[in-house]
């Protein structure tokens, strides 16, 4: 019989890795997908509409916010492992739905840790940490024992999720961990989110689709890996005998600045820049044509200036480590966005 494994945010970028590594190593996976007026199932289409899967693959409706759908689906599934990755993931969107944040992010991992507890059901539980949780520190690099200082409704939603895994663990005996993942990116990255958003626009300015990129805090400095490995770290930590919590990272930290040039690099445009705050520019430094501007909308009430993790602790105990580099990660997105770009237009001149 195939081991049973339940994922929340099945739809997103982590839930649909995660979802080919389960499935790869035999397992039968079961998604949970919240209901919204369209299609939301675009990462996983590929597995859904296999029929190479048909009896690995499952998905079933139901939402964070409401608990007897998570009641229902455990007790129906009874997983022997649950990866809880469904979030308001957006750090910049969570000041602007702190309350949907905090129901979804902080109150969403009480209800299926309670849920646990309600069925009964023998399984291991991973929880969606996130190194937002260190927010304003100045200890760095920073590892599990660095002490958290949120700096938005999403990271202090977070926090309420770890403490209540830390908690259920020590007093119900769940065998529960926070994966404390610092940012992590694809090609199927939320085109939202800084290196998508960067990645995406950068081909479309050198395919002449776009004129200029808007970003907000270019100093802003961010420890970036790449999210297929860090779903097998997830994973890694569910076949522990013991529960811990552990940090996932590169152990280099890079700005948004830099991040602009290295995409820019890849599709041979030298970046540099001019002016400085909401004034600076990035240009092309060869027909002089502004690329980059600043729009201070994409300021945070309160940013977190910059991260770099420890992953020592994994490397030790689940003998895992980042492999791809910032250039390697950047230049697989660029290309990916790139091929995405040409098929596209393929697809609208045979229409
Ligand atoms: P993502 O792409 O934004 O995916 C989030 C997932 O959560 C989507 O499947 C989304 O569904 C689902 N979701 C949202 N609200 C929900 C609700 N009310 N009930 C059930 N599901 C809901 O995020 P990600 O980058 O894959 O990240 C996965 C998890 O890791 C998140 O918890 C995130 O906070 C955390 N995390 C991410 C990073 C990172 O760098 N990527 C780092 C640390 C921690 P829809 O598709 O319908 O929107
Ligand atoms: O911002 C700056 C922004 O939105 C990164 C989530 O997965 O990782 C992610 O959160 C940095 C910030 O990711 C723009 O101010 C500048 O300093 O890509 P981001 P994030 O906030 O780090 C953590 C670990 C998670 O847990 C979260 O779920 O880039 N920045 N200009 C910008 N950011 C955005 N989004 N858009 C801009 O135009």
């Amino acid at each position: 019989m195939k081991k049973t494994a339940l994922i929340t945010g099945v739809t997103g970028q982590d839930g649909s890795y995660l979802t080919e590594l389960l499935i790869k190593k035999g397992y039968a996976v079961h998604g949970l997908v919240r209901k919204s007026s369209n299609f939301n199932t675009k990462r996983i289409d590929h597995i859904i509409e296999n029929k190479k899967y048909t009896d690995s693959f499952f998905f079933h409706y139901g939402d964070l916010t409401d608990p007897s759908s998570l009641n229902r689906l455990l007790d129906k599934v009874k997983p022997k492992e649950i990866y809880n990755l469904g979030a308001q993931s957006h750090v910049k969107v969570s000041f602007q739905i702190p309350d949907y944040t905090a129901q979804v992010d902080a109150l969403g991992t009480l209800r299926m840790l309670d849920a646990i507890r309600d069925t009964e059901i023998d399984t291991k539980f991973y929880q969606a940490s996130t190194s937002e949780l260190f927010g304003k520190t100045s200890d760095s690099p920073q590892n599990e024992n660095t002490p958290f200082y949120p700096r938005s409704p999403y990271g202090v939603a977070k926090l309420y999720a770890y403490w209540i895994v830390v908690n259920y663990r020590e007093a119900y005996d769940i065998f529960a961990c926070n994966g404390i993942l610092f940012n992590h990116e694809s090609p199927r990255r939320g085109r939202t989110f800084v290196t998508r958003k960067i990645t995406q626009a950068a081909c479309k300015i050198s395919e002449g689709m776009q004129d200029v990129l808007y970003l907000g805090n270019l100093d802003a400095k961010r420890d970036w890996g790449y999210a297929p490995e860090y779903c097998l770290g997830m994973w890694k930590m569910l076949q522990k005998s013991n529960p811990k919590d552990y940090v996932l990272a590169t152990g280099k930290t890079f700005s948004v600045r830099q991040f602009v040039e290295i995409a820019f690099k890849v599709l041979n445009i030298k970046i540099k820049w001019k002016g400085s705050n909401i004034n600076e520019e990035g240009y092309n430094s060869k027909t002089n044509k502004v690329l980059v501007k600043i729009d201070k909308d994409y300021y945070r009430p309160t940013e977190v200036n910059i991260l770099k993790g420890d992953f020592s602790k994994a490397e030790k105990e689940l003998d895992w480590r980042p492999k791809t580099d910032l250039e390697q990660l950047i230049k697989l997105m660029v290309e990916s966005d790139m091929e995405k770009l040409r098929t596209e237009a393929v697809y609208r001149q045979k229409k």
